[in-house]
């Protein structure tokens, strides 16, 4: 590796930034690496949990105990360092304090409260700023940030598993297991990094899923959310066994004596319909990005899939492939259907990568 090279500082700054990944939510992740004027190491550091630190003033403070000086330093940083006095100070303001001259930023951090402003008071207080190097990285990091922060809803990846020829299940209902442990671990690994898994009332009574990470270094339980429209998730199901994890049921009914009973073992429940007496799904997204969730896991079964499609509000798939053909049955073909093929929404490949004996396959909709 060629440590002069600006590139590699800038991806110093992205392996930190993932570090920061499993703790740093609903804050972005972020890293930052600071460098003296004849290209050594000076400082590095990663966002902390929601209310700590920020990367910056990780890296000035690690600078700090090595008795390193910060005057004169380039911070390689993968968002824009913030503006605003939030939950911790303007971090823009300490890499001045601090005598960097020099910041290079991957991308403008979207939160309106920031949205240029910590660029532009660098840039008057004499900084040189430059932006975009690892900008895509940064961003597929922070995609679920990026979402809530620009359109006001969490990003949205719906898992599903499937056969070669498309079917979640065997003629006779049968779906436990179309794919290898190792494509199901690696599910796992998605869960972790959402803030929220949601499901739907059909797949609960079916299966009684726990719906939790069971990964062993875990940093943190996703919330569950439970579309659940009569409110028929029973007390007694598995899933309010995980403890220390938030459990959202959303519903399109008024039923004291049920809601009454779920909020007992902890639950928050909402009530939003829609014309048809099913839970407005486009409100839930919203609600739950006020509730500053970035990233939604989906794991239900083809109703609830299948309207999230309809209603164009799934915006990447993860589809686990298996090399095995079903026949007639429930299938990935249920999710969406379309007159004509220019009705049908454009999906366009990510990523592509076998796992165990299986594929994982990786799109996101077109323009999203
Ligand atoms: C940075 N560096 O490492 C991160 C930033 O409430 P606060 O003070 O923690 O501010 C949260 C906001 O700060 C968050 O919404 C995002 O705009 C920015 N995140 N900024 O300079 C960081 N994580
Ligand atoms: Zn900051």
């Amino acid at each position: 590796m060629d440590f002069t090279h600006p590139d590699t500082w800038m991806r110093r700054a992205l392996a930190l930034a993932e570090q920061a990944r499993p703790i740093s939510p609903p804050n972005p992740a972020v890293g930052c690496v600071l460098v003296s004027p004849s290209g050594e190491l000076v400082g590095e550091g990663h966002t902390q949990a929601v209310g700590q630190a920020h990367a910056e003033v990780m890296a000035l403070r690690d600078a700090a105990a090595r008795g390193h000086a910060t005057a004169g330093t380039t911070a390689y940083v993968t968002l824009e360092p913030c503006a605003h006095q939030g939950r911790t100070g303007p971090c823009c303001d300490a890499l001045v304090a601090a005598g960097v001259t020099k910041v290079v930023a991957s991308l403008q951090d979207p939160n309106p409260r920031v949205a240029g402003q910590g660029f532009a008071r660098l840039r008057a207080a004499g900084v040189e700023v430059v932006v975009g190097p690892g900008a895509a990285a940064a961003r597929e990091l922070n995609i679920g940030f990026f979402s809530r922060m620009v359109r006001g809803v969490p990003w949205v990846r719906l898992k599903a598993a499937a056969s070669l020829d498309g079917r979640t299940a065997l003629p006779n209902g049968v779906s436990q297991w179309i794919t290898s442990e190792a494509a199901r671990a690696d599910g796992q690994v998605w869960r972790a990094r959402a803030d929220v898994v949601l499901t739907g009332i059909g797949t609960v009574l079916q299966d009684d899923p726990m719906m939790n990470v069971r990964l062993p270094d875990a940093a943190r339980q996703p919330a569950l959310v439970i579309v659940d429209s009569q409110l028929q998730t029973p007390p007694g199901a598995r899933l309010w066994g995980v403890g220390g994890r938030r459990v959202i049921v959303y519903t399109a009914v008024a039923d004291p004596a049920r809601q009454q009973a779920l909020q007992t073992l902890g639950a928050r429940v909402v009530r939003c319909a829609d014309e048809r007496g099913k839970v407005d799904l486009a409100t839930m997204l919203k609600d739950l990005a006020r509730h500053e969730t970035n990233e939604v896991h989906v794991e239900a079964g083809h109703k609830l899939n299948g309207s999230l499609m309809r209603e164009s509000l799934v915006d990447e798939l993860l589809l686990y492939q298996a090399p095995k053909l079903l026949g007639d049955g429930a299938g990935i073909a249920a999710l969406g259907s379309f007159s004509t093929l220019d009705q049908a929404p454009e999906w366009v490949w990510r990523d592509i990568q076998p796992i165990g004996p299986d594929l994982r396959l990786r799109a996101v909709m077109a323009g999203r």
